[in-house]
């Protein structure tokens, strides 16, 4: 693992370095948010009492539309503003201030990529987010005030024609957002010095392939609990696989950078 965060290191402290992100769930549980599928503490292994069909079925569309209780015990859990970023996140914005982010995919709808100060232009919420509400039939938007002041009641309706409104997650069965096929269209396309994959299983789909599109004069990197998807399938000789808390790699990568006290800034400064 020394080895490898030393080389590491030595890729981002090159000329005209470029990092890109592709994030999860993973880096989040240190905040207190549960993921989805670490045994125990995952919350597919805690959802039972919510008595969901199956455990996918409280971020499904047509699951939703007939029982969206489920849905909205978890969005009050889950709701942006509980929680507080982790070291990796601020490890995203870090980078951001040193001029060498390129860009930040996310599947998490926490939004702590943007409470840790990561400008908007560079993140891509793969999942959508809580930003904005609209009914599930007639698509009229709701404002977050009006929303959040109805889920204390109950179920919040559309105040136009009745029907449920959900925020703009993306849920099994939906499509991802624009953003998200458009600049990877164009990303894709791109080398960067290296492509940092955290705190995800790789198993939702699309997200789930890009590591596998991401240009082979492209370093990647992978810092999760456990090996996953294409680093398992089929890994590069240039693959640099980092099994550990992410949070616990990106303190020892930051000293080896010698950016120990501007990260510690960036945190107490919130
Ligand atoms: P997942 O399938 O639950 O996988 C999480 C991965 O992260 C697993 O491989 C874990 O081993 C690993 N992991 C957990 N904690 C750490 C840690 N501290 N350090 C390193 N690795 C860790 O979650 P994915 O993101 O892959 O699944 C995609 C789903 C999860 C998306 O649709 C999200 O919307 C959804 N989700 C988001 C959140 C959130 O916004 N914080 C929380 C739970 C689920």
């Amino acid at each position: 693992m020394d080895a490898k965060l030393k080389e590491l290191a030595t890729l981002i402290k090159g000329r005209d370095a470029k990092v890109i992100f592709f994030v999860g769930a993973g880096i989040s549980t240190n905040c207190g948010i549960p993921d989805f599928r670490s045994p125990k503490t995952g919350l597919y292994s805690n959802l039972q009492k919510l008595n969901l069909p199956f455990p996918e079925a409280v971020f499904d569309i047509n699951y939703f539309k007939k029982n969206p209780k489920a849905f909205y015990t978890l969005a009050e859990e889950m709701y942006p503003g509980k929680y507080l970023p982790s070291k990796f996140h601020y490890f995203i914005r870090l980078c951001q201030e040193k001029n060498i982010l390129k860009r930040c995919y996310t599947q998490n709808i926490d939004a702590l990529e943007r409470v840790a100060g990561v400008h908007e232009d560079f993140i891509v919420e793969a999942h959508g987010s809580f930003a904005k509400v609209h009914c599930i039939k007639c698509g009229t938007e709701m404002d977050s005030v009006t929303w959040k002041k109805l889920m204390k009641k109950g179920i919040p309706r559309c105040q136009k024609c009745d029907s449920y409104v959900k925020p703009d997650i993306v849920f099994f069965g939906e499509p991802l957002p624009a953003k998200f096929f458009e600049l990877w269209e164009k990303d894709r396309k791109d080398d960067f010095t290296v492509a940092i994959v955290a705190g995800t299983s790789l198993e939702v789909y699309p997200f789930a392939v890009l590591p596998a599109e991401i240009s082979s004069r492209t370093t990647r990197v992978l810092m999760n609990r456990e090996i996953c998807a294409d680093f398992e399938d089929c890994p590069r000789k240039s693959d640099l696989v980092m099994l550990a808390d992410c949070d616990h790699t990106i303190t020892k990568l930051v000293d080896l950078l010698g950016w120990h006290d501007d990260l510690e800034k960036l945190i107490q400064e919130g």
